[in-house]
């Protein structure tokens, strides 16, 4: 209770801040993109959206929260990160909001950062909720260019069928995959590659923190890293200088 009226004051109180974590094409090399990470910063400290985002979630301050993010990291995208590629994620209330779509796009001409810059990351938990709504939200956003990401794919219950249901721009195969020892699990990496290429859809591997873990990833096929490897979030200066690092 306590923790949500801070909360509600962090986001009219220009408390919330985002953070940015480089994405590569793994056969270039080349910077691919930014995923935005929220932070609140409070007495001095940074407090991770894990700790946050499910009490937004539960009290409605999401839409709020969310709509910050969505208009900060297109106009961050467009003038402080050269008009890169940005992806946002969007939890499953925030899903939910009837003026989801109206904002991004309002957002987007707004910054003028190109629709097809912008990519939606969600969760099998979206998806769960209201399979229509979610249906309708995804080919509105596809419709004007936007893309639509799956994210932590492989962590859910029944990834295959929302394959098979909905139409995803990008895979993101989650981090317990490619950090795994098991070469069982690597079996089931290659298949996802495979069926995303028969799908045409891009394949980002998150969580890459060893050389190993890369070499296996682009010997596999894979689109895309993101990581510790690569670089931790960081503010839109940080990346700057990652970005001039690694031209
Ligand atoms: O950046 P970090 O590893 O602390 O993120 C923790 C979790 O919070 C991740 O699951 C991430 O998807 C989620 N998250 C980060 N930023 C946002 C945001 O702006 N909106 C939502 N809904 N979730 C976010
Ligand atoms: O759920 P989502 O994929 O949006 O989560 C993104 C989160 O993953 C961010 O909070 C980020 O801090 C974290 N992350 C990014 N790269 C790595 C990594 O290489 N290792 C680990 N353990 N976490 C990472
Ligand atoms: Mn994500
Ligand atoms: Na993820």
């Amino acid at each position: 209770q306590e923790l949500e009226q801070a909360l509600a004051h962090a986001v009219s109180g220009e408390e919330l801040e985002l953070h940015y974590q480089p994405r590569i094409t793994m056969a270039t090399g080349e910077l691919a993109g930014y995923e935005a990470l929220v932070r609140w910063r409070r007495n001095g400290g940074l407090i991770s959206p894990d700790d946050f985002i499910s009490i937004a979630e539960e009290g409605g301050l999401i839409v709020a929260i969310g709509e910050w993010v969505i208009f900060e990291a297109c106009r961050a995208a467009a003038e402080e990160l050269g008009g890169a590629a940005i992806s946002i994620n969007i939890s499953p209330r925030q899903f939910q909001d009837p003026g989801l779509v109206s904002a991004i796009d309002t957002a987007l001409k707004e910054s003028g950062l190109p629709h097809s810059r912008l990519e939606i990351e969600i969760t099998e938990s979206v998806l769960i909720e209201d399979d229509e709504r979610a249906q309708q939200v995804i080919t509105a956003l596809r419709g004007m260019g936007v893309r639509v990401a799956l994210d932590d794919f492989g962590t859910g219950y029944s990834s295959l069928s929302y394959l098979n249901r909905f139409t995803f721009d990008t895979i993101k195969i989650d981090r317990s995959f490619v950090q795994s020892d098991d070469e069982k699990t690597w079996n089931i990496v290659q298949s996802i590659m495979q069926m995303s290429r028969s799908l045409g859809t891009s394949v980002v591997a998150e969580g890459v923190e060893t050389l190993e873990q890369l070499e296996r990833l682009a010997a596999e096929g894979c689109d895309e890293a993101q990581g510790f490897l690569i670089s931790p979030p960081g503010s839109a200066q940080e990346m700057r200088d990652y970005a001039k690092k690694s031209v």
